[in-house]
């Protein structure tokens, strides 16, 4: 090993390797440590951001935005510090994968109706009365509604309410930017018309278990919207048994014509860990970023302690140990780029096996206040 050390610094490979670099080529001996190790080292760091910091960065930016005046969305992004100045899916990137953000709309408001390659979806945490106009359809909006935006449909948001409305966004921009695929076009008008009914889709097929006689091919996004009433019952099914070892009582959100992910590359899920649940620790190769809808408790990541409660924000890297403990009743909305992972066919998973599945706390990560 120490020959090998000794060769890779002796002059004659340190001259090649800054000889070739000059040509815009580069040495495959520097790269492979940092670019073929043998499990997943992500950029992406374990990160938790405080939703009293978000809540008061949100109430500035509307100060000094508008929809107008502060590029057509008031939405803050949670950047990830790992990821940061390292171009080219570093930047707004909460994971490698998937950009997330909270967006806020005033009584009044519009956002103008626009379409991009980039999927979306909207998990919404605070007020009423906002919509969301998908492909002529107003969706309006209630605390713990789940709304997808899938590539290429128009999209815009009103607010025909009385108080601020906030929802996280999520959309798979790092991923679309790394590929170079990224196409964006505004709507001819301001903001869409109506052209159906409002709240169309989720009428129609009542949270999925049905479908209209007339809709029986695949669609897009046939259920624009997941009412949270909906997704509550189900969990509340699910909770009379066992919870899973490693996330309580969850369902993924799925296109009720396919039975895929309601969004192509996002998955979405609802989770519930009652109250003094204490999940097992795992790994796999997806990342997830968590909003915390309701409760508190902590996770342990990678040996870090990281305490959370009602509103905040964080994300579990990349084949990073976790597991979840809850203080009291809790309720987690999560994204994923699961569906990603399967469609390359490079997910895996593991169980931690030491400490009877639970990790020890090495450290406690320290949020910072606003
Ligand atoms: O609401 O359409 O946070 O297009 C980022 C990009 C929100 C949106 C974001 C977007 C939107
Ligand atoms: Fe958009």
């Amino acid at each position: 090993m120490a020959e090998k050390n000794d060769f890779f610094k002796s002059k004659m490979v340190q001259d090649f390797t800054k000889d070739i670099r000059q040509y815009n080529l580069g040495p495959l001996w520097e790269a492979i440590p940092e670019l073929m190790h043998k499990t997943p080292e992500p950029h992406a760091q374990a990160y938790l951001w405080k939703w009293s910091l978000l809540e008061k960065k949100l109430g500035e930016a509307s100060q000094i935005f508008t929809p107008e005046r502060g590029g057509e969305r008031r939405a803050i992004y949670l950047q990830n510090p790992g990821l940061e100045y390292r171009q080219p899916w570093g930047w707004a990137s909460t994971s490698q994968t998937l950009y997330a953000a909270v967006q806020l709309l005033q009584p009044g408001e519009e956002a103008p109706s626009h379409r991009h390659t980039q999927n979306a979806l909207r998990f919404v945490t605070h007020g009423e009365g906002a919509y969301s106009i998908v492909q002529g359809e107003r969706i309006f909006m209630e605390e713990g509604d789940f709304l997808i935006t899938p590539k290429d449909l128009w999209h815009g948001h009103g607010h025909l309410g009385t108080e601020p409305m906030i929802w996280m966004d999520v959309l798979d921009i790092p991923t679309k930017y790394m590929m170079g695929a990224t196409f964006f076009e505004n709507y001819p008008e301001k903001i869409e018309q109506p052209s159906l009914p409002d709240n169309y889709g989720s009428q129609r097929y009542m949270g999925g278990m049905v479908r209209p006689i007339s809709d029986r091919r695949p669609q897009k996004a046939p259920l624009g919207s997941y009412k949270w009433n909906q997704t509550l019952a189900a969990i509340d099914g699910l909770s009379r048994f066992e919870p899973d070892t490693y996330d309580g009582y969850a369902v993924e959100f799925i296109n009720p014509s396919t039975g895929q992910t309601a969004n192509p590359t996002i998955a979405a899920w609802m989770q519930k860990l009652p109250k003094g649940y204490h999940s097992k620790a795992h790994r796999h190769t997806h990342s997830t970023i968590y909003q915390v809808y309701k409760g508190s408790g902590y996770s342990v990541i990678n040996g870090q302690r990281f305490d959370w409660s009602k509103g905040d924000y964080f994300i579990v890297p990349n084949w990073a140990w976790h597991e979840h403990v809850a203080n009291e009743d809790t309720f987690f909305f999560s994204v994923s780029d699961l569906p990603i992972m399967e469609h390359f066919d490079v997910e895996r998973e593991e169980a931690y096996e030491q400490g009877n599945g639970y990790q020890e706390i090495t450290s406690e990560f320290k949020p910072i206040l606003g």
